[in-house]
């Protein structure tokens, strides 16, 4: 298939051709390559190289538009339901800096006892199957290339499918997977035996497929009434799967923890999520730290989700956790928007660019509150590993309720998620191998008996059937559809009118949705300026309108309401008006050809018009006017003379002169300019003049016709102008010369 070009969208249908033909490459979980990068001057010590394809930071724009990346792994979660629409997303999050996708399953998968096929439509995720998986993975194997840079593809192992999913998984070539038996106890309420025994076999597999395992343990913060109680069990859950999970072969490289802060602001952030994740980084030492955000403190404010999340970040750069997730700061309203995605990503990279070599420059102490409290949670988390044992090892201790409880281990307010040894989903369904057993595949957990093949120590069982699906993918059954009324052809075909052509929508998660937000304030109570916002959204015409987010200013002196709803008309791109583009050089070009051919330049607003703001903006170094690039000016103030510019220039010897223009009233600025130009021919100096307007109501078109070189609109910026001026000024030289 085609590479991917930065300007082209990927066709979904591309991706869909000959996908029952399509194998992924082999390769487990890629860390991505640590080192000193250099950029524009600036040695980053905890980096990793530039990718071939990205968008920058916006202020990356003053700095020549470098977009340094950090050392660890980062995270997207994307869960929009329509696998054909986080692709798009995952591409876009790939240009943000995304090495880890993480696809959220539907709601429930774990209650499935088999696969799933085709591509059904999910909630709040996607129904995981060998399609949807092939798909994604298909288009990141393209999306890497384009960036540079390998992407881990992950999701869930969990459920009483957990080892068929984990083969799925394999065969598919996913990178990474959440595995973690006690997340099936805990929270689905699958037996116990049988969580355990299908982890073992889910585990063997993950570690045949070189992937990157991470466990569950941030679900009891999610759960927990008082999530930075839980801090003590959270080692011991971590403890007892990195434990289960290298005794089965998966190399500790690859065992990561799901570490969530466990409190946020307001609380006192820092003082109980540092002790708790330098605790951590000590106790697994060996293993991986995948730092989240905690969902619990997710309220609907972007902005709050934000400063959590930097605040994360920064516990994340001090005790150097490996991957770095970003959960959409938009989880707490439930609708992961491409957007938040973006957002959160950038959030990431800002803040660990941010604070790159930190340690450097900071010591965390070995004494003192961070000590003693760090030393507290591991002592109450060996004391509750100890009483596990004492009372006859992990299933007896669920069974008396020893997790999730509200009180600090060994505080206990009786109040714990209990679960019986035979009770549950699947119970039951355990059963010794006989003793002939023998399962003719790869990658299998426990008693085999392969001697009675009179098979080595070393050979593979499924050697007997001439290798299974992990050696030979061609075996594979690949199932198409199964569902003749929700599948992603009758969605590409509803949306197909949308598809590469000319008629546009907005959208936040799938394509053409017509979903839009609007931010609104009213000068009231709370109660009343929501139904005022929801008002408002009917009069705009917006459907399904919901509040979506609200903010109390003061009581009774204002709220701000967010509300979102859909629009129901297209928009013919084929009939917008474009703007000009405006080519602009670099800031170093412009600088250095200033240097060498000084430019001068008579500004002011012309005529009788008393705006200055814009012309300032302009021209002053304050906000990168022209100043900026060494040209030098002489501003004639407001309601200058149209004669005065051209005597101005004459006697200053300029060879610019820049005529701000806001008022339009009887089209005086057309005339102004025309004035100027005429007045310049009359003056004899039009050929070594170059004329520019500009103001709010100005097109470049229009200063054209009305004699102008060029005219610049609403949010010029400096380095347009400089660049024209350059451009222009070489092109006078070349003429005279
Ligand atoms: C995360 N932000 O990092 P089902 N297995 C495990 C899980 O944690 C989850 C599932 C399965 C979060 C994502 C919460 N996690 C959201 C260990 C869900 C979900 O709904 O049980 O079928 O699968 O993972």
């Amino acid at each position: 298939m085609d590479k991917l070009k930065p300007n082209i969208k990927l066709d979904i249908h591309n991706i869909l051709k000959d996908l029952d033909k399509y194998q992924t490459k082999k390769r487990g979980w890629v860390w991505r390559k640590q080192g000193d990068v250099e950029l524009r001057g600036f040695t980053y010590k905890q980096a990793s190289p530039s990718l071939k394809n990205f968008v920058p930071l916006p202020s990356s724009s003053s700095l020549g538009g470098i977009d340094p990346q950090p050392d660890c792994v980062v995270t997207t979660e994307i869960a929009s339901g329509r696998f054909e629409d986080d692709i798009r997303r995952m591409r876009m999050a790939a240009y943000h800096g995304a090495d880890h996708v993480m696809v959220i399953r539907t709601a429930g998968q774990s209650h499935f006892d088999g696969l799933l096929e085709g591509t059904p439509q999910g909630v709040g995720g996607i129904p995981v199957t060998r399609k949807q998986l092939r798909a994604q993975r298909r288009a990141l194997d393209l999306i890497e290339e384009e960036v540079g840079r390998p992407i881990n593809y992950h999701s869930y192992v969990s459920g009483v499918a957990g080892p068929e999913i984990a083969v799925l998984f394999t065969e598919e070539g996913v990178n990474g997977a959440h595995q973690d038996p006690q997340y099936n106890v805990l929270y689905r309420n699958i037996n116990m035996i049988r969580s355990f025994v299908d982890a073992a076999e889910s585990k063997k597999v993950l570690a045949y497929a070189n992937m990157a395992q991470i466990d569950g343990a941030h679900n009891a913060n999610a759960t927990a009434r008082d999530a930075w109680k839980v801090m003590p069990e959270l080692l011991v859950q971590h403890a007892i799967n990195s434990v289960f999970s290298e005794k089965i072969g998966i190399k500790p490289e690859n065992i990561a923890l799901s570490t969530v802060p466990p409190a946020a602001s307001p609380t006192p952030d820092l003082k109980l999520n540092l002790p708790y994740a330098v605790a951590l980084r000590e106790f697994f030492d060996k293993y991986k730290m995948r730092a989240q955000m905690n969902t619990k403190y997710m309220d609907s404010s972007t902005r709050e989700a934000t400063v959590t999340h930097v605040l994360n970040l920064l516990v994340s750069r001090l005790t150097s956790a490996d991957i770095q997730s970003t959960i959409t700061p938009d989880e707490g309203r439930n609708v992961p928007w491409h957007i938040y995605n973006i957002e959160a990503l950038d959030t990431a990279k800002q803040a660990l660019v941010g604070m790159d070599d930190i340690l450097s420059m900071l010591e965390l102490k070995n004494d003192g509150y961070l000590y003693n409290k760090k030393r507290e949670i591991q002592e109450r988390a060996v004391l509750m590993m100890e009483e596990i044992i004492e009372m006859g090892g992990y299933f007896k201790a669920v069974e008396a309720g020893m997790f999730v409880d509200s009180g600090e281990y060994p505080e206990r307010n009786g109040d714990g998620i209990s679960r019986e040894i035979d009770g549950g989903v699947g119970k039951n369904s355990v059963i010794a191998r006989d003793e002939d057993y023998m399962a003719p595949v790869t990658a299998h957990y426990g008693y085999n008996n392969i001697e009675q093949y009179s098979l080595g120590g070393n050979q593979n069982p499924s050697d007997l059937i001439d290798g299974s699906t992990f050696e030979k993918p061609e075996k594979i059954q690949f199932i198409d559809e199964l569902d003749e009324t929700d599948n992603v052809y009758l969605r590409l075909e509803e949306t197909d009118k949308y598809r590469n052509s000319k008629w546009l929508k907005p959208e936040v998660e799938w394509l053409a949705d017509g979903t839009v937000t609007v931010d609104l304030f009213f000068p009231i109570e709370q109660k009343i300026a929501q139904e005022a916002a929801i008002l408002v959204g009917k009069n705009m015409n917006l459907r399904d309108i919901e509040v979506i987010h609200k903010e109390v200013l003061h009581p009774s002196e204002g709220t701000r309401v967010q509300i979102k709803g859909k629009v129901d008309f297209d928009i013919d791109i084929s009939t917008l008006k474009l703007p000009e583009e405006v080519e602009t050089l670099s800031e170093e070009e412009v600088i250095s050809y200033v240097k060498k051919n000084p430019i001068k330049v008579i500004a002011g607003t012309g005529g009788s018009d008393e705006h200055s703001v814009g012309i300032r903006e302009v021209l002053d170094i304050k906000h990168g006017g022209v100043e900026k690039f060494g040209i030098k000016y002489t501003y004639l103030g407001t309601s200058v003379p149209i004669e005065k510019f051209i005597d101005a220039a004459i006697e200053m010897d300029a060879q610019c002169i820049m005529m701000s223009t806001i008022i339009s009233h009887d089209d005086v600025h057309y005339k102004n300019m025309e004035k100027l130009h005429n007045y310049a021919i009359e003056k004899g100096v039009r050929d070594k003049l170059i004329l520019l307007a500009g103001g709010t109501q100005v097109t470049p078109e229009i200063a054209r016709k009305y004699k102008m070189d060029q005219g610049f609109g609403r949010g010029t910026k400096g380095i347009q102008i400089a660049s024209f001026l350059v451009k222009q000024h070489k092109a006078m030289k070349a003429h005279e010369d």
